[in-house]
């Protein structure tokens, strides 16, 4: 399998005719999931086609309402997923799940474990599933998940779960590009401290405390309700964030947690919000196109002659290494 896999990505490598991208898109956006698949792959990629893609989708945008879920490792963020889709699914809605682990090359055994727990959705045309990891390109990752995005959406999905693997700023970064964030804790993680400490108290749109079935879930939910009454900065919010308990296990508290998401989507298109968080992800998206565009040009610049010979003419006295600077990077913008 994996090497039908890296064969296949090295076709995708290669540039596609026009009227091959205007295919794949048009396929894509019926919902057709190896075109879908094959979208997000020439994303991940990064590969020389995406201008043309871009281009294409924004004429459609979708209406994927997404919904991050980021916690500790453990906390059931893969399972609370598959409940999420099987909630969503008896409502008739078509559903993406975009797996994605910001921080680690290769999570295999992760996604593996996913992919078992998914199963029960595998013969459902309305459930699509994909995993991205970085690949060892650093914020690889998060650079990719904006465009990501975008083809769930135009590929007509009504919700996109994104589900972050590992922990750290980066897993911060990629739950904010969601509409709906939501934090899992779970008792006896020590989650609390966890997550005022990695910054995931203040994303969160919904609180979920996942393994409701174990001693301690009640004590969390009044840990919560204490520190999110004492955050001055949750306080001035209109959006009082709820705390929903969920037993994933045992697939309770499901509904409850789509009625709080449902209600987050109301208020976001009501006070504009939504508006704001569109924006913030396009936003990222550009910031992530314009910093490969530069990351790409300065490799190109430094193993170029105009660089050795700058350099020689600061080393020799000729020229100071701010104007050096300056002259190298006009020719990079230029
Ligand atoms: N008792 C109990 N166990 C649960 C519940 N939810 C998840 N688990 C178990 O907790 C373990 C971790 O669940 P996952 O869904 O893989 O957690 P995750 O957050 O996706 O983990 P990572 O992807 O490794 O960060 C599994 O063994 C689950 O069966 C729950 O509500 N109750
Ligand atoms: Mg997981």
């Amino acid at each position: 399998v994996t090497q039908v896999q890296s064969s296949g990505r090295a076709a995708l490598r290669r540039s596609l005719r026009t009227a091959d991208v205007g295919r794949l898109v048009d396929d894509a956006c019926t919902g057709e999931a190896r075109a879908v698949s094959r979208l997000l792959s020439l994303v991940e990629d990064g590969t020389p086609d995406l201008p043309k893609i871009m281009a294409l989708l924004t004429a459609r945008p979708g209406h994927a309402h997404v919904v991050g879920l980021t916690g500790s490792p453990g906390v059931g963020k893969s399972t609370s997923a598959s409940n999420l889709v099987a909630a969503c699914r008896s409502r008739g809605l078509r559903v993406g799940v975009l797996a994605v682990d910001p921080s680690s090359p290769l999570s295999g055994g992760a996604l593996l474990g996913d992919r078992i727990r998914m199963q029960e959705h595998t013969d459902d045309d309305g459930v699509f599933m994909r995993s991205m990891a970085s690949r060892g390109h650093l914020g690889g990752v998060s650079r990719a998940t904006p465009q990501a995005l975008r083809v769930l959406s135009a590929a007509g999905f009504d919700v996109v779960l994104l589900e972050t693997v590992g922990v750290g700023q980066s897993e911060v970064a990629v739950a904010g590009l969601a509409d709906t964030t939501l934090v899992l804790l779970a008792p006896g993680l020590g989650d609390g401290i966890q997550a005022a400490k990695a910054g995931l108290l203040e994303v969160a749109d919904v609180f979920v405390v996942n393994k409701a079935d174990r001693p301690g879930a009640d004590q969390v939910v009044r840990e919560l309700r204490n520190m999110l009454a004492m955050d001055p900065a949750r306080r001035e919010r209109v959006w009082r964030t709820p705390i929903v308990k969920t037993n994933a296990v045992d697939h309770e508290g499901y509904g409850e947690l789509l009625e709080a998401i449902d209600r987050h989507s109301g208020h976001l298109r009501a006070t504009g919000e939504g508006e704001r968080r569109r924006i913030r992800r396009a936003e990222a998206e550009l910031d992530a196109i314009v910093t490969s565009a530069v990351d790409r040009r300065l490799a190109r610049l430094r193993a170029g002659e105009d660089f050795s010979r700058h350099a020689s003419a600061v080393a020799t006295g000729n020229c100071d290494a701010y104007s050096a600077a300056e002259r190298l990077l006009d020719s990079l913008l230029r």
